[in-house]
C-alpha cells in the first residue's frame, strides 16, 4: 500500500525549526510528543533527522546529554508544553552543572493564551531560568531562524550549556517565510580563546619554580581536548596529575604520572599529593566542595593557578595567584614553551611511597564485591568502551576501578549528582558513537528511576550493557547513616526491588545474574559479545562502604582510608 505524499504547502514555523536543525547537522532528536508540539512533530515527518520516542522526558534529556558528552556535538530534545517541559528540568540542571551543550525545544500554548492558564500551559522559561545557559520564548515566526542559530552558538561555545527554546503552537503552525540566518551577532557574548600572555608568563614562572607541583584536571580539559598537551606539560615539569570525577579521560589514567581521582572518594595518594603540594594548577576545574573539603585548610600554603573558560569561576571559591581565562588546550600549549623543568625528583619519590603504602583495596571475603566486578570490567575491555554511571557507591567504585584512557569515554553526573542519569545517557552515547559499546554502571536505586528506557534501548538496538550493582540498598545513603548517624537507617532499604533479569527480559532485553566472583568473567564476557542491549545484575555484598573517604567539610588530612573504630562526627559540608 503506498502512503499518500503530503501536498506541497507553505513553510510553517515548525518546518523552519526542523530545517534549522538540519542545517546545524543534527542527526537525532530525543523526545516525547504532545498537543502544543504537534506542528514540529508534523514537520519531522519530512525530515531525515531520526526521532527517538523515549518513555519519559527526563530520559530524553539524559540521552541528549550522553550524546553530547560523548561526542562534543549538541544533544537535541523535543517535548510538549506543561508537564512535558517540566519533566526536563532535572535534565537541564544536570547538563548546566556539568557544562553540556544541549538544545531543548518545548511546545507552548498559543501566544494569545499565554498567561491565561491555558491547557498544559506552564511558564517554562520562568521555571527553567536558573537551569539554562540561555532561553528564548519565540513570539514571532520570523525570529525562528535567528533564535535557532543563536541557540546552537550559545550552547556549544565558551562554557557550553543547555539552551531552551519555548515555541508557542500558533508560531510553529503558522507560516514562516523568514530567510535562514548564517551568522550570529550577540553583543557582549565573547568566547575566550588564548589567555593573556602576561598571565601565562607569570604562571610559567611559578610552575618552573615549584618543587611539589600538582596538575588538577577537570571537565574543561575534557571539553577542550587538552589531554595530550597536559601530559606533555606534566612530563616536562615532572608534575603528577590528578583528575576530578568529570575530568576522567582527559589524560590517560594509566600514565605513570597519573594519580587517579582526587576528592571525597579519590585515591589516598592523589589526596595526599594535593594536601602536600606547593603548587596546584586547576585546568578546567572549579575547586568544587567535593574536591576541597574544608576550604580554609585546602592547599593553605600552595600557589594556586587557575585556567578556565568561564571568568565567573575565578575567585568564586579559591582566589588564585594567577588566573588564565581561555580554552584549556590553548592555554597549556602557550605555557609549554615557557616552563623549565624543576627538580621534582624527591616529590615523585614521596608520592610513589604513598602509592605503595595506600593502594585502592577492598575486602576479598564475604561475598561478591562491586569493586571486584568493576575491576574485572576494567580488565576485560572496559577501557575501550564508553562507561556511564549513575549516582551512589557504584559510581565512586567505577571511578576508582575503571580507569579511563580515552577522552569523552567517561560520563557521570557530577555537579547535580542526578540519579537516573546513567542508563539513558548510555543510550545517547552509544547512538553518538556507532561501533562503540557503552557500559552503564548503575545502582538498583537509580536504575529504577529511568528503567522505562529499556524499551528505547531495545527499539534502537543500541550496544548498551547495563551493569546493575544490586546491594538492595540506597547504598551511599546507608553508608552515611552507618558512619555518621549511628547506623540509624532511614529511607535506605530498597525493599520491593523487582527481579531485574525478568524485568529486562520482559522488554526483550537479554539478561544474566551473577552472584559469585567465580562467575563474573564468564558473564561479563557474554555481555561484551552480545550484540545490542543487555543487562547484568550483580548481586553484591549488601553492606559495603566506599573508601577512601573525606567526610563532607573535613580537611583533606581528615581522609579515612578504612572503616574507623570510633564514632564519627556528622559531616559539616554542603551535602
Ligand atoms: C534524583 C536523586 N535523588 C536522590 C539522590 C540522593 N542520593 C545520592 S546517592 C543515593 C543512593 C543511590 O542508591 P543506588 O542507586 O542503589 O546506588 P548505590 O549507592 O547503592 O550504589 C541517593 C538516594 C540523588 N543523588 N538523586
Amino acid at each position: 500500500m503506498s502512503v499518500p505524499q503530503p501536498s506541497p504547502r507553505p513553510m510553517t514555523g515548525g518546518d523552519m525549526v526542523i530545517r534549522c536543525l538540519e542545517r546545524e547537522g543534527v542527526e537525532v532528536v530525543y523526545g516525547y510528543s504532545g498537543g502544543a508540539a504537534m506542528p514540529i512533530f508534523d514537520a519531522l515527518v519530512d525530515s531525515k533527522i531520526k526521532f527517538v520516542l523515549v518513555r519519559h522526558e527526563q530520559g530524553a534529556t539524559h540521552m541528549a546529554d550522553g550524546y553530547a558528552r560523548s561526542s562534543g556535538r549538541p544533544g537535541v530534545v523535543l517535548v510538549t508544553s506543561g508537564p512535558g517541559a517540566t519533566n526536563c528540568v532535572t535534565g537541564l540542571l544536570t547538563a548546566l552543572m556539568d557544562s553540556v551543550p544541549m538544545i531543548v525545544l518545548t511546545g507552548q500554548t498559543i501566544t494569545s493564551m499565554l498567561g491565561k492558564d491555558a491547557f498544559q500551559e506552564a511558564d517554562v522559561t520562568g521555571i527553567t531560568y536558573p537551569v539554562v545557559k540561555h532561553s528564548y520564548l519565540v513570539k514571532n515566526a520570523a525570529d525562528i531562524p535567528r533564535v535557532m542559530k543563536e541557540a546552537f552558538h550559545i550552547a556549544t561555545t565558551g562554557r557550553p550549556g543547555p539552551v531552551l527554546i519555548d515555541l508557542p503552537k500558533d508560531i510553529t503552525q503558522g507560516p514562516c517565510t523568514a530567510p535562514f540566518v548564517d551568522h550570529v551577532s550577540i553583543p557582549g557574548y565573547k568566547i575566550p580563546g588564548r589567555a593573556d600572555p602576561a598571565a601565562i608568563k607569570q604562571a610559567a614562572a611559578y610552575l618552573s619554580k615549584a618543587r611539589k607541583p600538582v596538575l588538577y584536571v577537570g571537565n574543561g580539559a575534557v571539553m577542550s581536548g587538552a589531554g595530550e598537551a597536559i601530559l606533555r606539560l606534566a612530563e616536562k615539569l615532572g608534575a603528577p596529575i590528578v583528575n576530578t570525577l568529570l575530568g576522567k579521560g582527559a589524560c590517560r589514567e594509566d600514565h605513570p604520572l597519573h594519580l587517579g581521582m582526587l576528592g571525597m572518594h579519590g585515591t589516598a595518594y592523589a589526596n595526599k599529593a594535593v594536601d602536600g603540594c606547593d603548587l596546584i594548577m586547576a585546568i578546567g576545574a572549579r575547586w568544587d566542595d567535593r574536591i576541597t573539603g574544608k576550604l580554609s585548610e585546602f592547599c593553605k600554603d600552595a600557589v594556586k593557578l587557575h585556567i578556565d573558560v568561564d571568568r565567573a569561576e575565578f575567585s568564586k571559591i579559591v582566589k588564585p595567584h594567577v588566573s588564565m581565562l581561555g580554552d584549556a588546550k590553548l592555554v597549556i600549549e602557550d605555557l609549554l614553551p615557557l616552563v623549565t623543568k624543576a627538580d621534582t625528583g624527591e616529590w615523585l619519590k614521596e608520592i610513589n611511597a604513598w602509592r605503595k603504602a595506600y593502594p585502592l583495596k577492598y575486602p576479598k571475603k564475604g561475598g561478591l564485591r562491586a569493586q571486584y566486578v568493576l575491576d574485572r570490567l576494567d580488565k576485560l575491555g572496559g577501557r575501550d568502551c564508553i562507561i556511564t554511571t549513575d549516582v551512589g557507591q557504584h559510581q565512586m567504585w567505577a571511578a576508582q576501578f575503571c580507569l579511563t584512557t580515552k577522552n569523552r569515554h567517561w560520563l557521570s553526573s557530577g555537579g547535580a549528582g542526578t540519579m537516573g542519569f546513567g542508563f539513558p545517557s548510555a543510550i545517547g552515547a552509544a547512538m553518538a558513537n556507532p561501533g562503540k559499546k557503552a557500559w552503564c554502571v548503575v545502582g538498583d536505586g537509580g536504575f529504577q528511576m529511568t528503567l522505562c528506557e529499556l524499551a528505547t534501548a531495545m527499539l534502537q538496538k543500541v550496544d548498551v550493557k547495563i551493569l546493575v550493582i544490586n546491594n538492595s540498598y540506597l547504598g551511599m545513603i546507608r553508608q552515611w547513616q552507618e558512619l555518621f548517624f549511628d547506623n540509624r537507617l532511614s529511607g535506605a532499604d530498597l525493599e520491593g526491588n523487582p527481579d531485574f533479569v525478568k524485568l529486562a527480559e520482559a522488554y526483550g532485553v537479554k539478561a544474566w545474574r551473577v552472584k559469585r566472583a567465580g562467575d563474573v568473567d564468564k558473564v561479563l564476557k557474554k555481555a561484551m559479545e552480545h550484540k545490542g542491549p543487555c543487562l547484568v545484575e550483580a548481586e553484591v555484598v549488601k553492606e559495603d562502604n566506599v573508601f577512601p573517604m573525606i567526610p563532607a567539610g573535613a580537611p583533606l588530612s581528615g581522609m579515612i582510608i578504612e572503616k574507623p573504630k570510633h564514632k564519627m562526627e556528622k559531616p559539616t559540608g554542603s551535602t
